[in-house]
Parts: C-alpha cells; structure tokens; sequence
C-alpha cells in the first residue's frame, strides 16, 4: 500500500447557508483515509439506529457500511435527476390486456416515436389476456419522465411503474 494513502484528512467543510439568509456554520471533519476508504463516525439517535438495523436485517444487508454506501449512491442517483438535463436510466414496466380497443397499437406508437430513447423492451404474454412489458429507456433525464409518463398514462394500462436509474458513470 502506498505510503501517501493512509493518513488522517482533517479539513473545514464550509456549509452553504440557509435559504433565510443565516449561516449554518462550518463542519469539521475529521476522517482516516486508508488506501482510498474513508472511514468516518455518524452520531445518531439510539432509537433511530435500532430501526435502521432492523431494516437492514430484514433487507439482508449484513452490515451498516454498505447499506451506508446505498443510501449515498441513492441520494446522488436522486440528485442526478433533479439536473434533468444529465443522461439517465430507467425502466417503465407496464401491465395491460392487448384486447382493450388498440392499447397495443398506442404503446407501439409512442414507443417508435421516442426509439431514441428506447434501448430495449421485453415483452410476456402472462396469460390469454395480460400482458407485461418492460421498457428500457436512457436519455436526457426529462425526456425519459415524460416519456415514462405518457406510457403508464396511455389508456387501458392496468398498471405502470417508473423505476429511475443511473448511467453508473458518475458513481463508485
Ligand atoms: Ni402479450
């Protein structure tokens, strides 16, 4: 391991003052950074720590750290989306009955308008009159949402769900 990465990094963390107008002070941070981990210490309610573990034993997560890192990749994805103009991944997972008068015929069409964005659908016929689809898209972040949403708001779908996701690029 090279000398240079262990250490204690030590620095002053300015925060961005509030909306009304007063300042939310500095932070300082202290923190061992070992071969490029950082570990750091997270002060929290007893009670608010019992729930979060209880979660993450039913989540199967077997220790904190890496539902931590979850937690920090969920909030930057979030983030991600919030600039909307950055390219971004999600799925639209549809269910409906290919007999309501021409729903199939519709989807298509929206899909086709858009199969630029589009990289994938997967369809299955769950029986005589259901249907499934799972539809891949990746582009400008506000152009996936609107997409997404004239999809599950396309007449006769029984069910829609949007599920945002990430390039990956930007994450570790
Ligand atoms: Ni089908």
């Amino acid at each position: 391991m090279p000398y240079q990465d262990i250490g204690i990094r030590a620095y002053i963390f300015e925060r961005v003052g509030h909306a009304c107008g007063h300042s939310a002070g500095n932070l300082f941070v202290k923190e061992q950074i070992v071969g490029g981990i950082v570990r750091f210490g997270v002060s929290a309610d007893e009670r608010l720590l019992e729930r979060f573990d209880e979660l993450l034993v039913r989540k199967g997560y077997v220790n904190r750290s890496e539902a931590v890192r979850d937690l920090i990749r969920s909030a930057l994805v979030e983030d991600e989306w919030s600039s909307e103009t950055v390219v971004a991944v999600g799925t639209v997972t549809l269910v409906y009955d290919h007999h309501a008068s021409d729903l199939t015929e519709r989807l298509t069409d929206h899909q086709h308008r858009h199969h630029e964005t589009i990289l994938s659908t997967l369809h299955i016929h769950l029986d005589h009159h259901n249907c499934l689809e799972v539809i891949v898209l990746k582009g400008p972040a506000f152009k996936i949402k609107q997409l997404a949403d004239t999809l599950i708001g396309t007449k006769g779908v029984k069910h829609g769900k949007f599920a945002a996701s990430t390039t990956g690029r930007a994450l570790v």
